[in-house]
């Protein structure tokens, strides 16, 4: 498809363009993607997303700006704000945000006075973001990182323990949600504690945005969280970016101040526009989205633990979100594994798992995987176990995995197209032929 473009362009260029075809060709229409903070964006998405904004400047708020030319961004600001808003019922929302981790350093610089202090946070071996620790953002705002009890088995936070916890640590600030997720952390359970000691919590709910969109697993404004951090490009499908919500007014004027201009000058407008159609595609298909997407995480659970892998979470059934995690150790681990099985064009990552001490970070004994990237383009429970068996084959049974994969190229054939969105005629798309998508 892009031979033609080779007679037009320097060697180099023809190469970027090549290299991006590549990469489009292999992860949208070869590969089984099951990273569980990625995802797929609907074409519709993809069309709004390709927009003169993404050159454009917009710094500050709508109809306030720093920059003319905006006086489509300012309406279109607006209503995305409102979209999102009403989805998840929060009263105020803030999509300048460029990623989770700005979401984060914001909200934690409001919430601490511009730094300092001490934080909850769950144990990173259990999941928690970087961005939530000493190592990230947490550290930077000089903000004390404090470990949650965690509970291996129950594979969540140790309720009573960290009661007790807040109790007598009081702090500032306890940060509850995570990137190793498979049952809801207790935001209702640790609320009150949290209010007793006149802390503030935060729910940074990156990995299960779109589970939540879809009456899913947690509804953390109205369980007792203060304001609630996200990335929009995970369980949400779409546009790579961050956003900021809460229902407390005093803590959204001062995320207003802080945002910009302290953690972004512009916002990448080209994101509004497609986070907006991304909210509407979880408002009228996230329901049914979010439930196939459990539903095939757990299959795939239990297609995996009756082949014979190491599944954490047994004890609860697994999983109750999204991700299913293995304990790859007895292969060598999560590293030689999510290698082996990219070879195969299956691609996971390599995760810390409960028992991992912070020097195995690049050699954990866990793998992570995730279904909502499958569930978008149209498997089910039945298809999990096909994965499932593709998992056996190549690790247990060390078949080769180019052999598998050639099989898993046939297989991933009858899934190429985007579901849980809009049905528009082929033709819908033909106004922006001159924006083609590479693959
Ligand atoms: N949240 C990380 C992950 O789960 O992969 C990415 O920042």
């Amino acid at each position: 498809m892009i031979e033609g473009l080779r007679s037009f362009l320097p060697e180099d260029a023809y190469r970027v363009v090549e290299l991006t075809y590549l990469h489009n060709k292999w992860r949208k229409t070869e590969t089984l993607n099951m990273i569980p903070s990625e995802n797929v964006t609907s074409p519709l998405v993809d069309m709004v997303y390709m927009s003169d904004m993404m050159h454009r400047y917009a710094e500050g708020m709508p109809f306030k700006r720093f920059y003319q030319g905006n006086i489509y961004v300012d309406q279109l600001e607006v209503l995305a704000s409102k979209i999102v808003a009403d989805l998840f019922k929060a009263k105020y929302v803030d999509l300048r945000p460029i990623s989770g981790t700005i979401a984060n350093g914001a909200a934690f610089h409001v919430l601490t006075g511009g730094g300092g202090g001490k934080a909850l946070v769950a144990p990173v071996y259990a999941g928690s973001h970087v961005s939530h620790t000493k190592y990230g953002i947490l550290g930077a705002l000089r903000i004390e990182e404090i470990p949650l009890p965690f509970d291996a088995e129950e594979m969540n936070i140790d309720v009573d323990k960290a009661v007790r916890q807040i109790r007598e640590i009081k702090p500032d600030l306890v940060i509850l949600g995570g990137s190793v997720y498979l049952f809801p952390h207790p935001v209702s359970e640790l609320s009150e504690a949290v209010e007793e000691v006149d802390g503030k919590l935060l729910y940074d709910a990156a990995h299960v945005l779109g589970l939540i969109a879809g009456g899913k697993f947690h509804d953390p404004l109205r369980e007792g969280a203060h304001i609630v951090t996200s990335s929009t490009h995970k369980t949400f499908p779409g546009p790579q970016g961050g956003l900021m919500m809460t229902n407390d007014e005093k803590i959204y004027k001062k995320f207003k101040k802080v945002i910009f201009p302290v953690f972004v000058s512009n916002h990448h407008l080209h994101r509004l526009g497609a986070t907006a159609i991304t909210a509407l595609e979880m408002k009228y298909f996230g329901k049914e989205y979010a439930e196939q997407t459990i539903r095939n995480a757990k299959a795939l659970a239990e297609h995996l633990h009756t082949y014979g892998f190491k599944v954490l979470g047994e004890k609860r059934g697994f999983t109750e979100s999204h991700q299913v995690v293995l304990d790859v150790r007895e292969f060598g681990g999560g590293a030689p594994v999510a290698e082996l099985l990219e070879r195969a064009n299956i691609i996971t990552n390599k995760n810390m798992i409960p028992g991992d001490t912070p020097e195995m970070v690049k050699r954990p004994s866990g793998l992570r995987l995730g279904t909502q990237e499958l569930t978008r383009w149209g498997m089910k429970e039945r298809e999990m176990e096909q994965v499932a068996e593709f998992f056996k084959r190549i690790i247990i049974d060390k078949e080769p995995p180019d052999k598998v994969g050639a099989e898993v190229k046939e297989f991933r054939k009858q899934f190429l197209k985007i579901h849980y969105t809009f049905e528009l005629p082929d033709d819908a798309f033909r106004e922006f032929e001159k924006l083609p998508l590479l693959y």
